[in-house]
């Protein structure tokens, strides 16, 4: 055993399925240190149909947290989430291009629930995120969007889509199909320039899973922490997070809340994931 650290660079999530805690627990479950740099706190409006509200953090203080995090521990992985405003995202993108250690992207573009846009970064992403990025996790919208397609409806478009983003810089690409894709199974699917490899589970049951999608990319970046390949950091994390989907919560606001421990603690018999 020993010791490994990774870094997240996200949001907070009041509800707590998502962003920075959901990061935070995911490292923990694999054994690994986790730190973290606040980008924003996104809380919800109980009293408007839980509407959400985004508070950014100061660009200053974002740098000066990354800056203090990476002055006390050298990490082996880092990953980001929700990127923060339009003046702090590119000043971002300079310092975690500059890390010697494997960084996961996790393109959050949207939000479940409520469907807002957070803020159009798509274009910088694609110009300086990209070509930074490991492993990139982007969902169908994410991806569409970042390909400049309408949508993307079965796995020979998520291919093309993971093609096409290798090719712009980003080591390997998973396109997760999410609760959204048609049919039975949650599919997705994993690019390295070399091999494609369609990950599928069974869905155990229709809810929107609030934190999921940040889940998939911390417990990634964890697995390359431990010095995992990035198509086995994949393929565990998709373990980790589909029995967190099946154990998840119902709340207040009608979407579910992750259960991140659930791997560990109450793993759900219906379970499987398989690659090809
Ligand atoms: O799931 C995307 C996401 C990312 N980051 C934060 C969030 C959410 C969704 O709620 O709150 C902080």
């Amino acid at each position: 055993m020993t010791h490994r650290r990774a870094l997240t660079v996200a949001g907070s999530d009041v509800s707590g399925g998502a962003g920075l805690a959901a990061d935070l627990k995911m490292f923990n479950e694999y054994g690994v240190f986790g730190a973290s740099v606040i980008t924003c706190i996104v809380t919800f409006d109980p009293a408007e149909g839980f509407d959400h509200t985004i508070d950014f953090t100061t660009p200053e203080s974002v740098i000066r947290q990354f800056d203090s995090t990476l002055g006390i521990h050298r990490f082996h992985a880092v990953k980001s989430g929700m990127l923060g405003s339009v003046d702090t995202a590119p000043m971002l993108a300079q310092r975690l291009r500059d890390i010697d250690a494997p960084y996961v992207f996790d393109p959050v573009l949207t939000y479940k629930g409520t469907g807002k846009g957070v803020i159009d970064l798509s274009q910088m992403m694609l110009e300086t995120y990209v070509p930074a990025a490991s492993v990139m996790t982007p969902n169908l919208d994410e991806a569409a969007k970042l390909v400049g397609s309408d949508s993307l409806d079965s796995v020979d478009d998520m291919t093309a889509a993971a093609k096409q983003l290798h090719a712009l810089g980003a080591a390997s690409v998973v396109v997760k199909g999410g609760a959204r894709f048609p049919g039975p199974d949650a599919v997705d699917v994993f690019y390295d320039g070399s091999e494609v490899h369609v990950l599928r589970s069974r869905k155990v049951n229709d809810e929107l899973v609030n934190g999921a999608g940040c889940s998939f990319a911390s417990s990634i970046a964890a697995g390359l922490a431990l010095g995992h390949r990035a198509l086995d950091a994949v393929v565990s994390a998709k373990v980790k997070v589909a029995h967190g989907i099946a154990r998840s919560m119902p709340n207040a606001m009608g979407v579910n809340s992750m259960f991140h421990p659930a791997a560990r603690v109450w793993p759900h018999p219906d379970v499987s994931v398989t690659v090809s």
